[in-house]
Protein backbone atom coordinates (compact mmCIF):
# COMPACT_ATOMS: atom_id res chain seq x y z
CA UNK A 1 0.00 0.00 0.00
CA UNK A 2 1.30 3.18 -0.27
CA UNK A 3 0.10 7.15 -1.19
CA UNK A 4 1.22 8.43 -4.13
CA UNK A 5 1.78 12.17 -5.21
CA UNK A 6 -1.10 13.48 -7.23
CA UNK A 7 0.39 15.72 -10.34
CA UNK A 8 -1.38 19.44 -10.24
CA UNK A 9 -2.12 21.59 -12.97
CA UNK A 10 -0.36 23.19 -15.33
CA UNK A 11 2.04 20.31 -14.91
CA UNK A 12 3.03 19.23 -18.38
CA UNK A 13 2.97 15.54 -17.56
CA UNK A 14 -0.62 15.93 -17.04
CA UNK A 15 -0.97 16.14 -20.94
CA UNK A 16 0.55 12.61 -22.10
CA UNK A 17 -1.10 10.62 -23.49
CA UNK A 18 -1.36 6.62 -21.58
CA UNK A 19 -0.60 3.98 -22.82
CA UNK A 20 -2.87 0.51 -23.05
CA UNK A 21 -2.36 -2.08 -20.57
CA UNK A 22 -1.05 -5.66 -22.05
CA UNK A 23 -0.98 -7.52 -19.28
CA UNK A 24 -3.68 -7.25 -16.26
CA UNK A 25 -0.74 -8.78 -13.90
CA UNK A 26 0.09 -8.37 -10.06
CA UNK A 27 1.74 -5.15 -11.04
CA UNK A 28 -1.08 -3.47 -12.03
CA UNK A 29 -3.61 -4.49 -9.51
CA UNK A 30 -1.17 -2.84 -6.92
CA UNK A 31 -1.06 0.39 -8.99
CA UNK A 32 -5.06 -0.12 -8.66
CA UNK A 33 -4.73 -0.38 -4.99
CA UNK A 34 -2.43 2.25 -4.53
CA UNK A 35 -4.48 4.69 -6.84
CA UNK A 36 -7.64 3.57 -4.39
CA UNK A 37 -5.47 4.33 -1.25
CA UNK A 38 -4.76 7.81 -3.09
CA UNK A 39 -8.06 8.92 -4.02
CA UNK A 40 -10.05 7.95 -0.51
CA UNK A 41 -6.98 9.76 0.76
CA UNK A 42 -8.13 12.84 -1.29
CA UNK A 43 -12.08 12.85 -0.96
CA UNK A 44 -12.04 12.09 -4.99
CA UNK A 45 -14.82 10.10 -6.41
CA UNK A 46 -12.46 8.93 -9.16
CA UNK A 47 -8.74 8.92 -10.22
CA UNK A 48 -6.87 8.16 -13.28
CA UNK A 49 -3.43 6.94 -13.49
CA UNK A 50 -2.05 9.94 -15.17
CA UNK A 51 -2.73 12.22 -12.39
CA UNK A 52 -0.28 10.21 -10.40
CA UNK A 53 2.34 9.96 -13.13
CA UNK A 54 2.03 6.58 -14.50
CA UNK A 55 0.68 6.96 -18.03
CA UNK A 56 -0.85 3.25 -18.68
CA UNK A 57 -4.44 3.58 -18.78
CA UNK A 58 -6.40 2.58 -15.40
CA UNK A 59 -8.90 4.32 -13.77
CA UNK A 60 -10.17 4.14 -10.51
CA UNK A 61 -13.63 5.30 -9.64
CA UNK A 62 -16.15 5.07 -6.13
CA UNK A 63 -19.40 7.37 -6.49
CA UNK A 64 -20.45 6.00 -3.28
CA UNK A 65 -22.03 7.59 -0.14
CA UNK A 66 -19.92 4.87 2.07
CA UNK A 67 -16.70 4.69 -0.46
CA UNK A 68 -17.35 0.64 -0.08
CA UNK A 69 -18.17 0.50 -4.39
CA UNK A 70 -15.09 -0.24 -6.19
CA UNK A 71 -14.85 0.30 -9.94
CA UNK A 72 -11.40 -0.50 -12.01
CA UNK A 73 -11.60 0.46 -15.25
CA UNK A 74 -8.56 -0.66 -17.46
CA UNK A 75 -8.11 0.36 -21.28
CA UNK A 76 -11.74 1.75 -21.20
CA UNK A 77 -13.49 2.16 -24.76
CA UNK A 78 -16.21 4.94 -24.96
CA UNK A 79 -18.68 5.39 -27.26
CA UNK A 80 -21.10 7.96 -26.77
CA UNK A 81 -25.11 6.37 -27.02
CA UNK A 82 -27.02 10.16 -26.26
CA UNK A 83 -25.20 13.33 -27.59
CA UNK A 84 -27.42 15.44 -25.56
CA UNK A 85 -25.32 17.35 -23.72
CA UNK A 86 -25.23 17.27 -19.61
CA UNK A 87 -23.75 19.98 -17.32
CA UNK A 88 -22.30 19.71 -14.06
CA UNK A 89 -20.01 21.37 -11.84
CA UNK A 90 -16.89 19.68 -12.11
CA UNK A 91 -13.76 19.83 -9.77
CA UNK A 92 -10.58 17.89 -10.21
CA UNK A 93 -7.93 16.60 -7.72
CA UNK A 94 -5.08 17.80 -10.09
CA UNK A 95 -6.92 21.16 -10.04
CA UNK A 96 -8.07 21.77 -6.46
CA UNK A 97 -9.84 24.34 -4.97
CA UNK A 98 -11.53 25.06 -8.60
CA UNK A 99 -15.70 23.89 -10.06
CA UNK A 100 -16.88 24.87 -12.85
CA UNK A 101 -19.78 23.77 -15.11
CA UNK A 102 -18.70 21.25 -18.03
CA UNK A 103 -21.47 20.00 -20.39
CA UNK A 104 -20.42 16.61 -21.62
CA UNK A 105 -22.99 13.40 -23.52
CA UNK A 106 -25.36 12.66 -21.13
CA UNK A 107 -25.05 8.70 -22.21
CA UNK A 108 -22.25 6.71 -22.70
CA UNK A 109 -21.56 3.17 -23.30
CA UNK A 110 -18.03 1.96 -21.92
CA UNK A 111 -16.36 -1.10 -22.44
CA UNK A 112 -13.23 -2.38 -20.28
CA UNK A 113 -11.24 -4.76 -18.26
CA UNK A 114 -11.75 -5.57 -14.38
CA UNK A 115 -8.54 -5.95 -12.26
CA UNK A 116 -9.20 -9.79 -13.58
CA UNK A 117 -8.46 -8.77 -16.89
CA UNK A 118 -12.06 -9.70 -17.13
CA UNK A 119 -14.02 -7.31 -19.70
CA UNK A 120 -17.33 -5.61 -18.92
CA UNK A 121 -19.93 -3.14 -20.49
CA UNK A 122 -21.53 -0.60 -18.61
CA UNK A 123 -23.76 2.15 -19.38
CA UNK A 124 -24.09 4.92 -16.97
CA UNK A 125 -25.75 8.55 -16.73
CA UNK A 126 -25.69 10.75 -14.33
CA UNK A 127 -22.32 10.92 -12.11
CA UNK A 128 -20.80 8.23 -12.91
CA UNK A 129 -21.08 8.95 -16.87
CA UNK A 130 -19.62 12.74 -16.05
CA UNK A 131 -17.35 11.29 -13.97
CA UNK A 132 -16.03 8.25 -16.28
CA UNK A 133 -16.14 11.01 -19.49
CA UNK A 134 -13.85 13.04 -17.49
CA UNK A 135 -11.33 10.19 -16.20
CA UNK A 136 -10.94 8.93 -19.55
CA UNK A 137 -10.11 12.40 -21.07
CA UNK A 138 -6.83 12.15 -17.95
CA UNK A 139 -5.92 9.64 -19.91
CA UNK A 140 -5.44 11.45 -23.10
CA UNK A 141 -3.85 14.45 -21.71
CA UNK A 142 -7.01 16.22 -21.09
CA UNK A 143 -8.52 18.46 -18.08
CA UNK A 144 -11.65 19.84 -17.42
CA UNK A 145 -10.20 23.62 -17.24
CA UNK A 146 -9.55 23.03 -21.19
CA UNK A 147 -13.79 23.07 -21.85
CA UNK A 148 -13.91 26.73 -19.59
CA UNK A 149 -13.24 30.06 -21.41
CA UNK A 150 -9.26 30.76 -22.01
CA UNK A 151 -9.54 33.75 -19.06
CA UNK A 152 -10.97 31.77 -16.47
CA UNK A 153 -8.08 29.18 -17.52
CA UNK A 154 -5.41 31.37 -16.98
CA UNK A 155 -6.51 32.39 -13.64
CA UNK A 156 -6.60 29.29 -12.46
CA UNK A 157 -3.24 28.46 -13.78
CA UNK A 158 -2.16 31.55 -12.26
CA UNK A 159 -3.19 31.09 -8.93
CA UNK A 160 -2.39 27.52 -8.79
CA UNK A 161 1.09 28.57 -9.90
CA UNK A 162 1.55 31.11 -7.50
CA UNK A 163 0.72 28.06 -4.74
CA UNK A 164 2.90 25.87 -6.13
CA UNK A 165 6.20 28.78 -5.58
CA UNK A 166 4.81 29.44 -2.32
CA UNK A 167 5.25 25.78 -1.40
CA UNK A 168 8.44 25.29 -3.10
O1 LIG B 1 -13.27 13.98 -6.97
C1 LIG B 1 -13.67 14.36 -8.08
N1 LIG B 1 -14.92 14.89 -8.18
C2 LIG B 1 -15.52 15.19 -9.40
C3 LIG B 1 -16.66 15.98 -9.38
C4 LIG B 1 -17.32 16.27 -10.55
C5 LIG B 1 -16.85 15.79 -11.75
C6 LIG B 1 -15.70 15.01 -11.78
C7 LIG B 1 -15.05 14.71 -10.62
S1 LIG B 1 -13.62 13.71 -10.66
C8 LIG B 1 -12.78 14.29 -9.25
C9 LIG B 1 -11.53 13.45 -8.99
C10 LIG B 1 -10.59 13.62 -10.14
O2 LIG B 1 -9.91 14.60 -10.33
N2 LIG B 1 -10.54 12.67 -11.02
O3 LIG B 1 -9.77 12.78 -12.11
NI1 LIG C 1 -9.59 14.89 -12.48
Amino acid sequence: MALLEILEFPDPRLRTKAQPVADVDDKIRQIVEDMFETMYDSKGIGLAATQVNIHQRIIVIDISEEKNEKNVFINPQITILDDVPDSYDEGCLSVPGFYETVERPKKVRVEALNQNGEAFTIEPEGLLAVCIQHEIDHLDGKLFVDYISPIKRNRIRKKLEKQHRAQA
